[in-house]
């Protein structure tokens, strides 16, 4: 077996199986069997770093790990990861920064983390980049004469062309991907997005099973829909943590029935428009008032980022607006709460909950969907809420998947969830496991690195040739 190489912006150094998540565990047992590492940022600053990464290990598993500088941090992280690339690649053009000294921001920290890789790099190695942050890395390892089979995986969507195309740098961007081996998507629709730009904007062409060709090198892509450690989230379900946490929401719910939503503060999962459509709920159904509560957990991400700010500001607004106009002195509609939990904790109140919402406006996958229908009561299960535009609405469509811009149809679903006969939601639930233990992140995982593996082979056939 090849030792693997997963390098993300961050690593995910918590070993311990009830807090880290899914994607963390899944890396780090692959990385654990292979005698591989995990190569990233390590959250620190230095004045002027250096990309000699400082190895550690946790759990079986190695980290080399380095600082950035502060400027670095401003144009690749804020800037152009998280204020050009997230969010052009989730349509949001109106908030996209275009700002020539991010993009060359990132291409030097793109290099700077290539330089560390490289420094760590046997001839055997396969390497695994994650992400929006990394895009450029495999062009900077090839620059450096890497010859090892690499893929990159994008954990969010891959936008349409005329999106796309909005974005100065985008044919360097597109051209940087064709340095990897494997490029893989969580949907169809993301990969047929990139095949679309690389056919008309770039004049590359599909050859045979998915490869593609273009900028004078043929790739393979490929979609590679990520899933949740299943089992393991079955089992968090059921710890003493998540019932004490049930117990203690049933307690203070009552007999009423209970909404959950649960996703980092961004402006992409269409927070203060699923709250309103929790208003109409109650203005269209009034037999709700009074009986249902919502509780939407959405603890703050991307603090430097203006956006995340106003956007803070904006829901708190909102909720107490609602709250405002529909409470009574002994029931408020709207528990809105920012801080983080543990899984197992989730676990517990997703369980508690009668409807899961989940309304991205765009999301790559999507894991917190997943994650609430793992979560349920087997023989009493609730009824996931889901949007069309999250990656998971391919697997999952035994929900009931909406669209989030039309607050008609998700107030119609929550009103049907509220009602749905227990029989319905079992059956709906059996569909929905079973697709969520078969493609469970371990067989993520497991077919991108043998995906990995045969282009190793045709990297050992070129070389020898
Ligand atoms: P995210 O945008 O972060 O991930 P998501 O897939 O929903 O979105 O994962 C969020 C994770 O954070 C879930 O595991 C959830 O349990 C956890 N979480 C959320 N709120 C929490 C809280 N209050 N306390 C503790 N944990 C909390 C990106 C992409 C997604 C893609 C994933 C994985 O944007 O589309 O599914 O990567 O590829």
């Amino acid at each position: 077996m090849s030792r693997l190489i997963v390098v993300s912006n961050r690593v995910a150094t918590n070993t311990s199986k009830a807090t880290a998540g899914g994607l963390a565990v899944a890396l780090q047992a692959a990385l654990k069997e292979s005698g591989g590492m995990w190569v990233g940022w390590n959250g620190n600053f230095e004045e002027a770093a250096q990309p000699r990464p400082e190895i550690s290990s946790a759990g079986g598993v190695t980290y080399a790990t380095f600082d950035l500088s502060r400027d670095d941090y401003e144009d690749y992280y804020n800037g152009f990861a998280n204020r050009t690339l997230w969010p052009l690649f989730h349509y949001r053009t109106d908030l996209t920064a275009y700002d020539r000294r991010f993009f060359e921001g990132y291409q030097r920290v793109n290099g700077f983390f290539a330089q560390a890789v490289a420094s760590l790099l046997k001839p055997d190695d396969l390497i695994w980049a994650h992400d929006y942050h990394l895009i450029s890395l495999g062009e900077e390892l090839r620059r450096r004469a890497c010859k090892q089979a690499m893929g990159y995986f994008l954990h969010i969507p891959f936008p349409a062309t005329e999106v796309m195309v909005t974005m100065p740098n985008h044919l360097a961007l597109v051209r940087a991907l064709f340095a990897y081996d494997i490029v893989g998507f969580q949907t169809e629709s993301d990969l047929r997005n990139f095949a679309d730009y690389v056919v008309f904007e770039a004049g590359g062409e599909i050859t045979a099973r998915g490869m593609i060709h273009a900028f004078g090198r043929t790739i393979r892509a490929e979609v590679f829909p990520i899933g949740l450690d299943t089992e393991n989230f079955l089992h968090l379900a059921k710890s003493a943590e998540a019932k004490r946490y049930r117990t203690r929401i049933n307690k203070s719910v009552g007999d009423r029935d209970l909404i959950i939503g649960v996703d980092r503060l961004d402006y992409t999962k269409g927070l203060r428009e699923r709250l309103e459509a929790v208003e109409r709920l109650l203005e269209d159904y009034p037999d709700n008032r009074g009986r249902v509560v919502m509780l939407q957990i959405a603890p703050a991400s991307r603090t430097d980022v203006p956006e995340y700010i106003e956007m803070r500001h904006e829901l708190e607004g909102v909720t107490g607006r609602i709250n405002g106009r529909f409470a009574e002195f002994d029931w408020n509609p709207i528990r809105y709460l920012n801080r983080l939990y543990s899984r197992r904790a989730l676990a517990g109140l997703y369980r508690a909950s009668r409807i899961g919402l989940v309304t991205p406006f765009r999301d790559g996958m999507n894991l917190v969907a997943k994650e609430y229908i793992a979560a349920q009561d087997p023989r009493d299960p609730g009824v996931l809420v889901l949007s069309r535009f999250a990656g998971a609405a391919r697997q999952m469509q035994a929900a009931l998947i909406v669209n989030p811009y039309d607050t008609d149809e998700v107030v119609e679903a929550l009103q049907r969830g509220l009602h749905m006969p227990r029989e319905e939601r079992r059956e709906r639930y059996k569909t929905l496991m079973a697709n969520l233990r078969r493609d469970d992140v371990y067989a993520w995982r497991d077919s991108f690195v043998a995906a990995l593996e045969d282009a190793r082979e045709d990297v050992d056939l070129d070389l020898a040739s």
